[in-house]
């Protein structure tokens, strides 16, 4: 039996957290279009009988301006130093950058560097060649695999790959778990990832989840009760809309999604507050979970 950590980093929007999902195979990690989706560190674990391999999920690496980037910066760094193999994420379909390359050399360290050049279904064929060669010029990366997590491509391949260089040990997590984060979790990340599918991207990066409410009742059916915090009384006005319009919808949209992922029937009930530069307000960073920052030093 092989198992042991890997950490999946790369810049934001790079595809981390699809990929994940897709080798995990179960949802673990919301996913958006828009850049800075993933704040937690989350694990995705999957298990066969010959292995067992611990995704560790990162935000992805992005200018940090508020204590909240700073935060997500660190949680990402810090992954990358403890594990067993280090899974970069690079989007090369419009072409590596330096600043990519320059991401890739900061994260080489002791452990392995598998590169994963993703979304390969959005990249043209001819260009792959030259990111390979881009990306083998840099001393210590080990294997680079292209991929689309969308189609599929080479998921497989990657997870040979990354089995190889895993050290012969028992499992880490019962063979049933697939991510370290609660139910609770889960269903303030659906909510954030519907208002980042619905709002422009101003107003989700300003949004925190505060669930006061998460319970089966008698009739079997979840009574969930969630707050909306926003930086802004204009975001407010934004996330309520109309005659409370677009609240409506995007709640409703996210309830579906609740529902099933719990497979059971939600009553979803949300309330949009304002806490004005929560972001940068360490005690509101802690009590919306976002961790202390000398946890991550
Ligand atoms: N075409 C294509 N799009 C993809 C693929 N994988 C992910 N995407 C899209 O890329 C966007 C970003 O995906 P995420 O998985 O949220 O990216 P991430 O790296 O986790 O982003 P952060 O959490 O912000 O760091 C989403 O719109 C995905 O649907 C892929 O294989 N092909
Ligand atoms: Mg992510």
């Amino acid at each position: 039996m092989k198992s042991g950590t890997v950490a999946v980093v790369g810049r934001a929007n790079a595809g981390k957290s699809t990929l994940i999902n897709v080798l995990v195979g179960e949802k673990v990690a919301i996913v958006s279009p828009k850049p800075q989706t993933t704040r937690d560190r989350i694990l995705g674990v999957l298990t066969t009988n010959n292995y067992q391999i611990v995704f560790e999920d990162t935000p992805g690496f992005y200018k940090a301006r508020t204590e909240l980037n700073k935060k997500m910066q660190k949680t990402a760094r810090q992954t990358a130093k403890d594990v067993d193999v280090v899974l970069f994420v690079m989007d090369c379909h419009s072409g590596v950058s330096d600043e990519d390359l320059d991401l890739l050399k900061s994260v080489i360290g002791n452990a392995p560097v598998i590169v994963a050049m993703s979304k390969i279904d959005i990249m043209q064929k001819e260009n792959i060649p030259l990111a390979l060669t881009k990306i083998a010029e840099i001393d210590g990366v080990s294997e680079i695999i292209p991929i689309s997590a969308r189609k599929g491509r080479n998921v497989k391949e990657l997870t040979n790959l990354i089995v190889n260089y895993l050290p012969t040990g028992s499992e880490i997590f019962d063979k049933n778990v697939v991510s370290d984060k609660s139910e609770k979790f889960m269903i303030a990340e659906i909510m954030r990832e519907k208002i980042l599918l619905k709002f422009d991207k101003e107003i989700p990066h300003g949004v925190a989840i505060v669930i006061n409410e998460f319970e089966l009742n008698d009739s079997g059916v979840y009574e969930i009760n969630l707050d909306i915090i926003c930086e802004k009384q204009n975001h407010k006005s934004i996330l309520i809309g109309k005659q409370g319009a677009k609240i409506k919808e995007v709640s409703s949209f996210a309830r579906e999604s609740m529902e099933k992922f719990l497979g059971k029937k939600v009553f979803l009930t949300t309330f949009v507050k304002v806490k004005e530069g929560w972001r940068d307000k360490e005690s509101l960073l802690q009590s919306y979970g976002y961790g202390k920052t000398d946890e991550f030093i």
